[in-house]
């Protein structure tokens, strides 16, 4: 029996039911999310996290500023622990949410230490073990146990997370209304997967493409990068990630027969993105396209646009897997890697 990459399949799989879970976790602390927000005018909010919980924070600062209006961005968690003086200054009252799987990596860990002791605002924690240092920090702290995970490479506890980041900004914004309307991710997310199962099995496979690129813009961005580390954790290919509209400027030189882009279509902007994507065709590069609708993968959720960037993760998660295990590999275990960063 091929043991290879059977946590990760089953975390891929279960993302739905995770999400479900994370959805109760929320509907339990609105009240919390909502005395926080009201607890003292932030005049901006830092997001942070280390490799897959830093491109979280990435889609994270677009989707917060984008539904409450506060000046967000997001840094690597190591910079704003060695180098604080320039990620942020003293002038503002500032919003630290620190995101993190395992709540125990020693550089996130670290910047929210160093962010406590220059009392230049509040920390706000997201994790998915309840039991980890990261846990106890925060004014706040919002803990989503579904996302715990075995394998090293990020998947259910990154959708899971992110999912925390929808709700929380949701429930920031006062959206209620919006939020009640996101439960019916779960049940849409469980049929894509289903759906689009043999789709992406039958990518991953495809060990002629040599080299592969995922664009996004907007909330995207961040879920780009994400899906882009999950290619390199768990297949050791050549990837990377881009703006949608920045392909053009000089990774396009990039593009062979033998490449694949992937592109995380936007409803407001579909137009110039798909442009992109009918230039690397005109190249000879191949294209798959990911979106609500007229997309290669189509959601037709039927959802708001700015519920709906959690959908376009499994499938990137599934053909890094089949790819990986195309090429075997063991996804659940990446070459160089460990669970959990912990410096001395
Ligand atoms: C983050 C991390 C990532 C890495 C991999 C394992 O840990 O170490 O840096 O990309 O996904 O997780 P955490 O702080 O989110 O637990």
């Amino acid at each position: 029996m091929d043991e290879r990459g059977k946590f990760t399949r089953q975390e891929i799989l279960s993302q739905p039911e995770s999400w479900a879970s994370a959805l109760e976790v929320l509907n339990k602390q609105h009240v919390k999310i909502q005395e926080i927000s009201q607890k003292e005018k932030y005049e901006q909010v830092i997001f942070t996290g280390c490799g897959s919980t830093y491109y979280l924070s990435l889609a994270a600062a677009t989707l917060f500023q984008e539904m409450t209006g506060l000046p967000s961005r997001a840094l690597p968690a190591s910079e704003l622990w060695l180098y604080p003086r320039s990620s942020y200054c003293d002038c503002d009252r500032t919003l630290l949410i620190a995101i993190s799987r395992s709540g125990e990596t020693t550089e996130t860990l670290r910047a929210c230490d160093t962010f406590s002791t220059r009392d230049r605002g509040s920390l706000l924690t997201m994790v998915c073990f309840p039991d980890s240092q990261l846990a106890r920090k925060g004014t706040l702290n919002l803990i989503f146990p579904s996302g715990m995970e075995k394998s090293v490479a990020q998947t259910r506890a990154f959708s899971t997370l992110y999912l925390g980041v929808v709700g929380l900004s949701t429930l920031w914004s006062g959206r209620v209304d919006l939020f009640n309307k996101i439960d019916t991710l779960p049940s849409i997310g469980q049929g894509l997967i289903t759906n689009y199962h043999s789709m992406t099995e039958q990518i991953g496979k495809n060990l002629q493409l040599d080299r592969i690129f995922f664009l996004g813009s907007g909330a995207r961005y961040g879920l780009a990068c994400e899906l882009n580390l999950k290619m390199k954790e768990m297949s050791l290919t050549y990837s990377e990630a881009f703006h949608f509209l920045e392909f053009r400027h000089g990774p396009m030189s990039m593009v062979t027969s033998d490449s694949l882009i992937i592109g995380l279509i936007s409803e407001e902007n579909s137009s110039h993105e798909f442009s992109v994507l009918d230039d690397i065709r005109n190249l000879g590069g191949h294209v798959l396209s990911i979106g609500e609708s007229y997309t290669d993968i189509s959601f037709l959720s039927g959802v708001e646009e700015v519920f709906r960037n959690i959908l376009y993760l499994p499938f990137g998660q599934m053909i890094a897997y089949e790819r990986s295990m195309a090429k075997g590999l063991n996804p659940d275990h990446p070459n160089n890697l460990d669970s959990v960063v912990k410096l001395s």
